[in-house]
């Protein structure tokens, strides 16, 4: 099937890089030069016939919208958007009463959040399809979603932090992922002068249990000197057990950054031995410590979220447990660090460095026993670079940020100012191919390539600036994905498709992994809210003082009850509707007139609430907002709302039986049908 890259194509796509490197602010020839790079039968490698399945589920994060987007790779087919700190209105996600409790903290009800990195759970450091992990950085907090329901699940807040940027990295077997502070602020935050920053600002590490669903926890937090804390990736193989951290702001600056947390040749990677903070923590080294957080968890069963506020962490001070944390010298403000498939080299991507430099974990090991040590910081060995050095990549383009591997021995880096992917040999550090990117690239993404076993097929790159690549949509553009081919010795550019948000990072994961777990409905016999209704007779309308409780039921293609009578103004109102279906993919939405919340979206077999207050009296209709059956748009009901004191007697109609569909079809010609599409004016 592959066509033979042809000489001419090749000295086109060089032609091209070279083009690109540092011209990528000319972006009217832009389009141009991608045609040249684009070979002869990429169209034929993303093409997903209809009716087929792609290969693999792609999941990235939706930058400020809080969001994650699931899309198809190759074929670049966005599937789902999965809202994780937002409130959705495609799904009724923090609109609806279930699930308001997953976005609460701290601060209130905080349904926004800036979401960087995706993050697939992962067994003997594979990723394994079963949880996605996503972190919140403006309010630091992680959230797991389950990859049978494509839904958020659980959210921890991370307490004693700010800007949960680090996050939420996995360690091999989801024992914890991460989050580290990208702010230092005062611990426990407080009131004083901002220039009294070296003195009072302090970083953390926080360590969070994650292989147990429902019960995430912060398992111990690490207190660390006031530097900006950037990035991570845990060991694997022999580097098993630590965790690296990149490390920024040495200098300490409080103000203009740009200058002042660039003056150090070298920051740091921060290397944590996690095994050693467990025996600390266990030996009672660790101090209790305040803290202020919340743990939302969403109810398997009755599908309704609980959220508990909680007050102390486990922290622990390098200097109580000598050996957790040492720093390796690293040029210079260093972004992403990332650890090769064997466990072996740490690679960061120092943004203003000229060299992409690799530390050896062998090296790091022996450095720390013959106590290699140029200084130290507040107690912190700092080792000398040249103890733990590995190798340098040198001329790999401008402005290194991030790398992943395929698992054949070879790395790929996004270079952010020169605008393009470079692949280079790990142990000989050669460069071996590049290629233009358009524009900026941030992350870039490999299917399991931040795993031991990279699935090095494909490779994503995420970037920042799209400028000229798609139809212009007014100031602000979709960001831009591009897919390359990395199975052969050359990159090959196959694709380009738009994401929304600011995807920052993405994670891969072969769809047979996932797909056949999908769960297809929720079983109702098992439904445990308190206003379920299992049956159409089981509805009804009931009154506690000013609140009252509608239990219906949706069914193809009616709800019971359907008329409803004696809710006053003055009354909230709570619609329970359970849709009593057991069939995949039949969902039914609900919504009333001048209803201020999202409509409801409820799945099969669930139950879900939407909160309402009418303001006057009057007739108010409400209907089924998703096109569930050729009668969708028969499905409907009323409710009247009296004056406050009014002698209505509160009644539901629970006559829908007779109503059936059956009886519908007979009584509803064409004629009669099409009157009722315009009468309800919804369509
Ligand atoms: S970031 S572009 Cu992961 Cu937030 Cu590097
Ligand atoms: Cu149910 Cu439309």
């Amino acid at each position: 099937m592959k066509n033979p890259l042809s000489p001419k194509a090749l000295l086109l796509s060089a032609t091209a890089a070279v083009v690109a490197v540092g011209s990528f602010y000319s972006c009217t020839t832009g389009s141009a030069r991608s045609e040249n790079v684009l070979v002869g039968d990429a169209a034929s490698k993303v093409y997903v016939a209809p009716g087929k399945y792609d290969e693999f589920y792609a999941f990235f994060s939706g930058g400020y919208n809080g969001q994650i987007m699931v899309y198809g790779l190759p074929s670049g087919r966005l599937l789902k958007f999965v809202p994780v700190f937002s409130q959705n209105p495609e799904t009724g996600y923090g609109y609806n009463e279930e699930t308001k409790a997953m976005l609460q903290t701290t601060y209130g009800f905080t349904p926004w959040d800036d979401a960087h990195h995706t993050e697939l759970s992962q067994t003997d450091g594979v990723p394994d399809g079963r949880w996605l992990f996503i972190n919140g950085n403006n309010t630091p907090r992680v959230a797991r979603v389950d990859l049978k329901t494509f839904e958020t699940t659980e959210i921890l807040q991370i307490p004693n932090a700010a800007g949960g940027h680090a996050s939420p990295f996995t360690t091999p077997n989801t024992k914890y992922i991460v989050s580290a502070t990208r702010f230092s602020v005062p611990i426990p935050n407080t009131d004083v002068p901002i220039d009294s920053y070296k003195q009072n600002f302090k970083g953390t590490l926080s360590f969070i249990t994650a292989d147990q669903p429902g019960k995430m926890d912060i398992a111990f937090q690490i207190l660390m000197p006031g530097f900006n804390y950037d990035l991570g990736h845990a060991g694997k193989g022999p580097s098993d057990g630590w965790f690296f951290f990149t490390t920024y702001n040495t200098e300490q600056a409080y103000e203009k950054l740009e200058l002042n947390a660039s003056q150090n040749d070298k920051d740091f990677i921060t290397a944590v031995n996690y095994r050693l903070a467990e025996q600390c923590v266990a030996n009672g080294k660790a101090k209790n410590a305040p803290a202020d957080y919340f743990h939302n968890v969403m109810d398997e069963k009755s599908r309704i979220a609980h959220s508990e506020r909680k007050s102390s962490v486990k922290m622990l001070s390098p200097k109580d447990c000598p050996g957790l944390v040492y720093y390796l010298p690293t040029p210079k403000s260093p972004h992403g660090v990332d650890i090769d498939p064997t466990g072996e080299y740490i690679v960061a991507g120092g943004k203003l460095a000229t060299v992409i430099p690799v530390h050896s974990f062998t090296k790091m090991l022996r450095a720390i026993a013959d106590k290699q040590f140029e200084s130290e910081v507040q107690g912190i060995p700092v080792l000398k670079y040249s103890a733990t050095l590995a190798g340098e990549v040198q001329k790999p383009g401008l402005g290194p940020l991030h790398t992943e591997f395929d698992g054949k021995g070879n790395a790929y880096t996004t270079m952010f100012i020169s605008s393009e992917i470079v692949k280079w040999k790990l142990g000989t550090w050669e460069v071996l191919d590049r290629m233009p990117v358009y524009y900026s690239p941030g992350h870039l993404m490999i299917p399991g390539g931040d795993s031991k076993k990279p699935w090095g097929k494909y490779l994503v790159s995420l970037n920042k600036i799209t400028k000229d690549r798609y139809l212009p949509t007014g100031p602000e553009l979709a960001q831009s994905a591009q897919l390359i081919d990395i199975s052969g010795d050359k990159m090959k550019m196959l694709l380009d498709f738009p994401t929304i948000g600011e995807p920052h990072y993405a994670q891969a994961i072969p769809a047979d992994l996932i797909k056949g777990n999908s769960l297809k409905f929720y079983k109702l016999s098992e439904n445990t809210h308190p206003f379920v209704t299992r049956a159409e007779a089981d509805g009804g309308i009931t009154r506690q003082g000013k609140n009252v409780h509608i239990k219906l039921i949706a069914i193809r293609s009616h709800f019971a009850p359907d008329n409803l009578e004696g809710v006053q103004v003055g009354d909230t109102v709570y619609f329970h509707l359970t849709n009593i279906e057991q069939d995949w993919d039949i969902v039914h939405g609900f919504a009333v007139l001048g209803a201020e919340n999202a409509e409801v979206i409820v799945a099969p077999g669930e139950t879900r609430t939407l909160r309402w207050i009418p303001k006057t009296t009057g007739i108010y209709p409400f209907y089924c907002t998703d096109f569930c059956s050729a009668l969708h748009q028969e499905m409907q009901g009323y409710v009247r709302v009296s004056a406050p004191g009014s002698n209505v007697a509160l009644t539901a109609n629970i006559s829908a039986k007779a109503r059936s569909q059956a009886m519908r079809a007979q009584a509803l010609p064409n004629q009669d049908h099409k009157g009722m599409e315009m009468a309800s004016g919804s369509r």
